[in-house]
C-alpha cells in the first residue's frame, strides 16, 4: 500500500499485536481474598534479595485496576494481550481446589478484554510458584511437575471456554537457573543439580499440561523460551567451544527435548560432572515432546562469549556447566539501563535459526522490549513521555521479524514487553519496560510516546516507511 511518498511495511493479514505482562510483575495484592505467598514473596523479603528491598505488594495495582488497564489496551489497538495466572491466586496451597475468588479475578478480566474485542493469552506459570510447593521440595522435586499439570487442567476447565491461547511456561531457564543455581531469583537456591533437574521438571510439567489442556480441547498451545544468538569473540576452538556451550545451555537444552524429544548429547556431556540423568525417567521426552502448536520466542539481546573465567556480576555466574566462560561487552555498542546490547539482527538471527533447525513451526514473539530512564513531562498542558529511543528500538526490532517473515519464518504475532512500567523482580521498580508510564506513589498510569506509535502500528498492521 503506497500514501503519496511512503509506503507501508505490512505484516500478514491476521497477525497477532499485543503487549505482554505477568501477574507479581503487575497485580499486587498479594494477600487478598485468599491469595497465598509465592516464593516471589518469600524471597523479596529476604535482606539484599531486591534493589531497595522492594516486593510486588502493591506493583501497579492491576488487581484493582485492571479495567483503567484494559482502556488502556483498548487505545493501544492490540489485538491480543499476553498475561500470566497466579498460581498461588487461584490454587493457593499448589494443590488441591480452586480459590473461587482468585478464579473470578481471572474470569472477569478475560471477559473485559473479549468485550473490548481483545483477545486473551494465559501464561501458566510465570514464576510464582506457591511457597508450599517450594517447601515440598520446589521445582526440583518431581511432583512439582505434576502440581502444575493438575493446577493447569482444572484453570483451563474454568477459561477454556473463552480464552484459546495457553503459553505452559514462561522462560523456563530463568526460573531453574536463576532460581536454583545463582539465586539471584526466587527460591534463591545455590544448587547447580538442582538447578538441572528444575529444567527438566519444568519441561515435564509443560508436556503433561500440554496434554491434558489437548484433551481437554484447547486449540492454540506452546511454550515460551529466552533464546539467544550466541557468538564466540573470536574464531579460536576455546571460544567457539565456549559459544557451542553457552548455545546448549540456555537455548537447546529447552529446545531440543520440546521440539526433537531428546536432550543434546553436548549437554548432557556438559552437565556430567554436576549430575547424571538418573531424574529423567523412561517416557519423560515424549511427554516433554507433546506436539505444540507454537513456539513463543522472548528476545532481548544477544550473547557474546570467551573461553576464561567466568564474569562475576553479570547475572550469569556461576553459569551451570559454562562456569569458565566470559561473557563479553561490545565496545561501543548500544546498550540499555539493563546494560543489555541492543541487537535487532540478533532477532532476525534467532527466528530463522530456530525455522531452520527445529521448523518450520509457528513462532510468535511473546516478549521483546527495553528499559530507559522515562520521565513524565508536560508538553503543552499534556504530560507526556518523550520515549523516542524505545519508539526506535522497536521499530527496528519489527523490521528485523519483517525480516525474518520475507526470509520464510511462519511468524503470527508480536507481544512488546510490557504494557505497563512494573516489577522487575530482583531489580525493583528502576527498570521501566513500559508503553505506558506508571508513577508507583499514585499509580496514576501516562500512554509514553512509544505506546502512541505502537497504535499506529497495530492499526496499520505495519510500518511507514519512507518511499
Ligand atoms: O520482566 C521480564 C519478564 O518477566 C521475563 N522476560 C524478561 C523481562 C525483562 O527482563
Amino acid at each position: 500500500m503506497t500514501h503519496g511518498s511512503t509506503s507501508e511495511l505490512r505484516f500478514p493479514d491476521g497477525f497477532a499485536w499485543g503487549t505482554a505482562t505477568a501477574a507479581y510483575q503487575i497485580e499486587g495484592a498479594t494477600s487478598e481474598d485468599g491469595r497465598l505467598p509465592s516464593v516471589w514473596d518469600t524471597f523479596s523479603r529476604v535482606p539484599g534479595k531486591t534493589a531497595n528491598g522492594e516486593t510486588g505488594d502493591v506493583a501497579c495495582d492491576h488487581y484493582h485496576r485492571y479495567p483503567e488497564d484494559i482502556a488502556l489496551l483498548a487505545r493501544l489497538g492490540v489485538s491480543h494481550y499476553r498475561f500470566s495466572l497466579a498460581w498461588p491466586r487461584i490454587q493457593p496451597e499448589g494443590r488441591g481446589g480452586l480459590n473461587p475468588a482468585g478464579v473470578d479475578f481471572y474470569s472477569r478480566l478475560v471477559d473485559l478484554l473479549l468485550e473490548n474485542g481483545i483477545q486473551p493469552w494465559v501464561t501458566l506459570y510465570h514464576w510464582d510458584l506457591p511457597q508450599t510447593l517450594e517447601d515440598a521440595g520446589g521445582w526440583p522435586a518431581r511432583d512439582t511437575a505434576e502440581r502444575f499439570a493438575d493446577f493447569a487442567t482444572r484453570i483451563h476447565q474454568r477459561l477454556g471456554d473463552r480464552v484459546t491461547d495457553w503459553t505452559t511456561l514462561n522462560e523456563p531457564w530463568c526460573a531453574a537457573f536463576l532460581g536454583y543455581a545463582n539465586g539471584y531469583h526466587a527460591p534463591g537456591r545455590t544448587d547447580k543439580a538442582a538447578a538441572v533437574r528444575s529444567a527438566h521438571h519444568l519441561l515435564l510439567g509443560h508436556g503433561l499440561a500440554v496434554q491434558a489442556l489437548r484433551a481437554g480441547g484447547a486449540r492454540n498451545l506452546g511454550i515460551t523460551l529466552n533464546l539467544y544468538p550466541v557468538d564466540p569473540v573470536t574464531d579460536t576452538d576455546a571460544d567457539r567451544d565456549a559459544a557451542r556451550r553457552v548455545d546448549g545451555l540456555m537455548n537447546r537444552i529447552f529446545l531440543d527435548p520440546v521440539l526433537r524429544g531428546s536432550y543434546p548429547a553436548d549437554v548432557i556431556a556438559d552437565l556430567a560432572s554436576i549430575t547424571d540423568t538418573e531424574h529423567v525417567r523412561d517416557g519423560d521426552l515424549a511427554v516433554i515432546s507433546a506436539p505444540v502448536d507454537f513456539l513463543g520466542v522472548n528476545y532481548y539481546s544477544r550473547h557474546v562469549v570467551r573461553a576464561g573465567g567466568g564474569t562475576p556480576g553479570t547475572g550469569l555466574s556461576p553459569f551451570v556447566g559454562a562456569e569458565d566462560v566470559d561473557f563479553v561487552r561490545r565496545p561501543g555498542w548500544p546498550t540499555t539501563v539493563t546494560g543489555w546490547e541492543t541487537d535487532p539482527d540478533g532477532l532476525h538471527e534467532t527466528l530463522t535459526r530456530v525455522t531452520r533447525d527445529y521448523g518450520p513451526l509457528p513462532l510468535y514473539v511473546t516478549e521483546n522490549g527495553v528499559a530507559y530512564d522515562d520521565q513524565v513531562v508536560e508538553v503543552e498542558g499534556e504530560s507526556r513521555v518523550l520515549d523516542e529511543g524505545r519508539r526506535t528500538y522497536l521499530e527496528d526490532h519489527f523490521r528485523a521479524a519483517h525480516r525474518a517473515i520475507a526470509d520464510g519464518v511462519d511468524l503470527r504475532g508480536y507481544f512488546v514487553w510490557s504494557l505497563l512500567d512494573n516489577y522487575e523482580w530482583s531489580e525493583g521498580y528502576g527498570r521501566r519496560f513500559g508503553l505506558v508510564h506508571v508513577d508507583f506513589a499514585t499509580q496514576r498510569r501516562t500512554l509514553k510516546d512509544s505506546g502512541r506509535w505502537f497504535a499506529e502500528v497495530t492499526r496499520a498492521n505495519g510500518l511507514e516507511v519512507a518511499g
